[in-house]
């Protein structure tokens, strides 16, 4: 299988969600409307959701012959396969019935082109989906790798989104001559091209590792041996509002969209009007449900700027009917990456959209959060000076002596941390500033390391 970018303006996919017994059917809905979300931002257009029960604990196992026959008509293949392997089916528990009735009420019968599953499917199910259905079949991985790799723009994300991707597609590749070969029932030269194919893109995963491994390095050696700036990270589900935030905030051109994952790359502006010291906005990729494994892996870097950050700005799209699940995924994800959730603020964004009724119950329900619209420049303009009453509550007095040999230093503490007193003596300037513990540590770590 091949996923590189099809032409996708007439892609007419139908979504297929599979609940299992422990899965709420309001859970369901939700998945499955983000779905759509999610395959409209591919570019394609969404014809109909189908939900299959399954009585299973399983968490995921998809779909019997009996259920890809029926499908099959959906998308009209009117002779499907249904080749499903023994160990599929074993997996399987059907509600016919259900699924019966399910068919009968469709008015989709033979417009699908695409079939999209909510769920991540194994390389064999896959196979056997699209064999049976003779349509090309994405599940909510395929999906999302493929918006990420649409939107990645530095290297960094690039490459951390091409891993993800050939990840996913390696043990999905097809041996297109498998039939042959089955016939030939020996070595054959269609199993060595296979065979080298799948190595071909393995050794290119190492070589892709390695590059990013050596940039992630640079950027790391960029940033050591500085004094630390006072930073505040906007974090958040995705399509909530981040960038606008980030825009306003920072008075810049930073890539707004109503779309999901606009923002792949941490961005870090400086906030304005500018503030003494100045403090550093960063806008990161948003979150989202059921984020494939391995992207979650290669965007713990580019989340690095929100672990080290002195203040997290939560931001939530308040005017979302899921937002409360969004936010727990929000905490989940970031609770896997160790980050201070103590550092917080709630922004409840888009209050615009909301009813003064609305925003009264959500006053009672989270009430020391910051009710905004990021497109209101009052708003904007109280965030702003809550990020600086904020830090400097953070912030504790401490006291350094520089020697003149080191006075280089100096500059950079001025545009950066706050400056209370200096005394000059004769070896060296003694210093009084306040900033966040985190960046009197550094600075003290700075000065022993520094050879004066
Ligand atoms: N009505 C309203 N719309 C908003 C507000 N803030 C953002 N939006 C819209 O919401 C959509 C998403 O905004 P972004 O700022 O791109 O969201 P994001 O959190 O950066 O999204 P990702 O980068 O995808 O994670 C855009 O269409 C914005 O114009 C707001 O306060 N009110
Ligand atoms: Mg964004």
């Amino acid at each position: 299988m091949s996923i590189a970018t099809t032409e996708h303006s007439v892609s007419r996919a139908l979504l297929i969600a599979i609940r299992t017994p422990c899965v709420s059917q309001q859970e369901v809905d939700e998945s499955l409307s983000e779905l759509g979300r999610l395959v409209n931002t591919l570019g394609f257009s969404v014809i109909g959701a189908k939900t299959q029960r399954q009585r299973s604990t399983k968490q995921l196992s998809v779909l019997g012959s009996g259920k890809l026959e029926e499908l099959a008509t959906l998308t009209g293949e009117s002779s499907a396969s249904t080749d499903v392997s023994p160990e599929d089916e074993a997996q399987i528990e059907l509600d016919q019935d259900e699924l019966s009735q399910l068919l009968a009420t469709s008015d989709i019968k033979g417009q699908a082109n695409v079939v999209v599953f909510d769920c991540e499917l194994s390389p064999n199910q896959l196979r056997n989906v699209e064999a049976a259905l003779g349509v090309e079949v994405y599940d909510r991985t395929r999906v999302i790798i493929e918006i990420f790799s649409k939107h990645a723009r530095t290297r960094t994300a690039k490459l951390q989104v091409e891993i993800a991707r050939l990840n996913y597609l390696t043990p999905r590749l097809r041996d297109e001559n498998s039939g042959d070969r089955e016939r030939q029932k020996g070595r054959s030269i269609s199993e060595t091209v296979f065979e080298i194919n799948r190595r071909r893109i393995r050794n290119q995963i190492a070589e892709l590792r390695r590059e990013l491994t050596k940039l992630q390095r640079e950027m790391e050696g960029r940033s050591s041996g500085r004094v630390e700036q006072l930073t505040v990270a906007l974090v958040g589900y995705t399509n909530a509002g981040k960038s606008s935030l980030m825009r306003a905030l920072t008075d810049t051109e930073v890539l707004v969209e109503d779309k999901l994952f606009a923002t792949l790359d941490t961005t870090v502006r400086t906030l304005q009007p500018p503030t003494q010291p100045r403090i550093l906005i960063s806008d990161t990729v948003g979150f989202i449900q059921k984020l494939p494994h391995d992207l979650v892996a290669s965007f713990h870097s580019t989340l690095e700027e929100a672990k080290n950050a002195d203040l997290l700005l939560y931001v939530v799209d308040a005017s979302d009917e899921n937002f409360t699940s969004q936010l727990a995924i929000v905490d989940h994800v970031l609770g896997q990456l160790n980050i201070d959730l103590d550092n917080k603020v709630l922004l409840l964004n888009k209050v615009d959209c909301l009813t003064e009724d609305q925003q009264l119950t959500l006053l009672e329900l989270y009430p020391d959060a910051l009710q905004i619209s990021a497109h209101d420049k009052a708003d904007v303009a109280f965030v702003h000076q809550e990020i600086q009453n904020l830090l400097e509550k953070k912030m504790c007095a401490a006291c350094f002596d520089i020697p003149y040999t080191a006075s280089g230093v100096m500059g950079e503490i001025h545009s950066k941390m706050q400056v209370i007193e200096e005394e000059y003596h004769e070896k060296g300037i003694r210093i009084t500033l306040k900033a966040s513990p985190i960046a009197l540590e550094r600075l003290h770590k700075m000065l022993q390391l520094t050879t004066f």
